[in-house]
């Protein structure tokens, strides 16, 4: 029988992974190596690749437990040809092997990678997620506009997920409704479980300490799962005492409470720890047992198996080319606060602050504070979408990228979101506790302490006219913008192009 390597990458740490069904113990020899053009492509986050790093050893264990050979090279091995293709390369020649299974990877840089490699390598579907390409693509033939909303509404049907016969639980589709409450008062979980590392992610944060310590973000202290079993843990923790209340509060923001109820698993997901499926069972299970209401568990179902299923079909549906689009043609460069750079703005530099020592921020965080201020400040789109996928635990860039290129800059012209997500302060204020203690006044419209926000948003609008004042859904900003006096609208354009001009220049605002 022929041998055959089979490819595990970083992000591919699933037992039921389709290349390991694939192939054969007794005869196949896994292939998982820690390179530096993948820790490097990007300038991670210190915390993201002790993640991946940790969770590989982990993981190549496991492997060996259950019987497979594991070629398995260290990032410091004297030998590593630091690309995934240089170690295929070698381990072809070490073990006298052309042929390799792999699972897709997720990326397209890896995918092409893998094509043009002098190897015989046989890609397989990722069916870790619940869409393939072609469903996702076959669903999306003649639609004029690709609405998640719909795309959900079929995944709903194909998992059966809160259905009742072939209608949605609670005879609605969606209770998004009853979530997006302002911050609440008292919070009554204080963040993720919490990991103590072993002495293997011991020896892991050294080695990302020597070699990505100059990387932004800070590597310790570092409490994250790196295994299943860790992972799972997580979980249950999260249905336990963040689930009930992720609905009400998913929207909102609070400055001593960086996690407040969000899940935090998405790592867990992205690198295959976790599977959608299961995780949105467990949720299902403890809603129909009554421990948590409908909208939470409707609410986080739809971004699994809605939002994180839709994105991922689109970045495959749209191809390589997708993360270089700027539909607004934004050219500013990326302001030094996104690397924690001086800001007199307290909710820029609270959610900068939070992804600097967690590597996480939540949603609204990500599309409503560094999102909206980038697409303001007219921002090339593809640095936004270098410090997304760098700077976040969770990033990779199938989901990053529609997330970033798509839903927050609007670079792909309206695939995924049909208007732009800006707003001025009045939301942040609204939906947080940052105004308070800020350098800025949020109430205020115009002038030296007005917040940056207010100015710059209606800058957005006018200079953007021509593409959205016909938009039905921003017919009333542009209303309001006209009914202002042409004085007042004169000022408040001044005081963006202040703003505009001091970030141009590199001064902190
Ligand atoms: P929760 O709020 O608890 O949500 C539960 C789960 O739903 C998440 O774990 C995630 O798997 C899924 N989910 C929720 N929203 C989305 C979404 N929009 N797209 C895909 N999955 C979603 N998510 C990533 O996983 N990786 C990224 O690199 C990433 N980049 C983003 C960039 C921008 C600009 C924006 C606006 C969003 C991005 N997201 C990304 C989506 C979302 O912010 C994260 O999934 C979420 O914050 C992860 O934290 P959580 O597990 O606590 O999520
Ligand atoms: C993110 C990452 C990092 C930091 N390091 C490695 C690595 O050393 N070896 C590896 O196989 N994968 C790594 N990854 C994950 C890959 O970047 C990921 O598999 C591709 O981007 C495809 O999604
Ligand atoms: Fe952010 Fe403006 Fe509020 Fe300051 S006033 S925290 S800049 S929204």
């Amino acid at each position: 029988m022929v041998r055959r390597l089979v490819l595990v990458l970083g992000d591919q740490l699933s037992e039921g992974l389709s290349a390991l069904a694939q192939a054969d113990p007794a005869h196949d020899v896994v292939v998982m190596a820690e390179v530096m053009a993948e820790g490097t492509y990007v300038r991670h986050h210190p915390k993201k690749i002790a993640l991946v790093l940790a969770a590989m050893r982990k993981f190549a264990k496991h492997l060996q437990g259950l019987g497979w050979q594991v070629a398995y090279t260290e990032l410091d091995d004297a030998d590593n040809t630091q690309s995934i293709v240089g170690e295929l390369i070698r381990r072809a020649a070490q073990f006298d092997t052309a042929h390799v299974l792999a699972t897709e990877p997720a990326e397209w840089r890896v995918i092409e990678a893998l094509r043009d490699a002098p190897l015989d390598v046989r890609l397989l579907q990722d069916d870790r997620f619940l869409a393939s390409h072609q469903m996702f693509a076959d669903w999306a033939e003649g639609r004029k506009q690709l609405r998640m909303e719909y795309f959900y509404r079929d995944m709903r049907r194909l998992t059966g997920l809160m259905m009742e016969g072939d209608k949605p639980a609670g005879d609605k589709w969606n209770f998004d409704h009853d979530n997006r409450k302002a911050a609440p008062k008292d919070v009554t979980v204080s963040g993720p479980l919490v990991f103590e590392p072993d002495a293997d992610t011991l020896a892991v944060l050294d080695l990302v300490e020597a070699r990505f310590g100059d990387h932004f973000g800070q590597l310790r202290p570092f409490s994250y799962a790196v295994d299943r079993a860790g992972a799972l843990k997580a979980l249950d923790f999260f249905i336990a005492h963040a689930l009930p209340k992720f609905g009400d509060y998913q929207d909102a923001m609070l400055s001593d409470h960086r996690f407040l109820y969000h899940a935090v698993i998405s790592p867990y997901l992205n690198i295959g720890l976790l599977g959608p499926l299961e995780v949105c069972r467990a949720v299902e299970a403890v809603w129909k047992d009554g421990h948590v209401p409908i909208n939470a568990a409707e609410g986080f179902i739809r971004q699994i198996i809605g939002w994180r299923e839709y994105v991922r079909g689109i970045y495959f549906l749209e191809g390589p080319e997708y993360v270089q689009r700027n539909a607004l043609e934004h050219g500013a460069d990326l302001p030094a606060l996104y690397w924690g750079g001086p800001t007199k703005m307290r909710c820029l530099s609270k959610a900068v602050e939070q992804t600097e020592a967690e590597a996480y921020a939540h949603h609204i965080q990500r599309l409503m504070v560094t999102g909206n201020f980038a697409l303001l400040a007219g921002v090339d789109p593809h640095q936004v979408h270098e410090w997304y996928l760098a700077v976040y635990l969770d990033a990779f860039e199938w989901v990053e990228a529609p997330n970033t290129v798509g839903m927050s800059q609007f670079a792909d012209g309206g695939i995924i979101a049909s208007k732009p997500y800006v707003s001025s302060g009045a939301y942040i204020n609204r939906m947080s506790d940052y105004c308070k203690g800020c350098h800025y006044s949020v109430t205020q419209k115009t002038g030296e302490g007005a917040c940056p926000f207010n100015t710059l948003y209606w800058h957005f609008l006018d200079r953007h006219r021509a593409r959205f004042s016909n938009n039905a859904r921003m017919g009333n900003m542009y209303r309001t913008w006209d009914r202002m006096d042409e004085d007042k609208r004169a000022t408040v354009l001044s005081d963006a192009q202040t703003v505009l001009d001091r970030l141009g220049a590199g001064e902190p605002v």
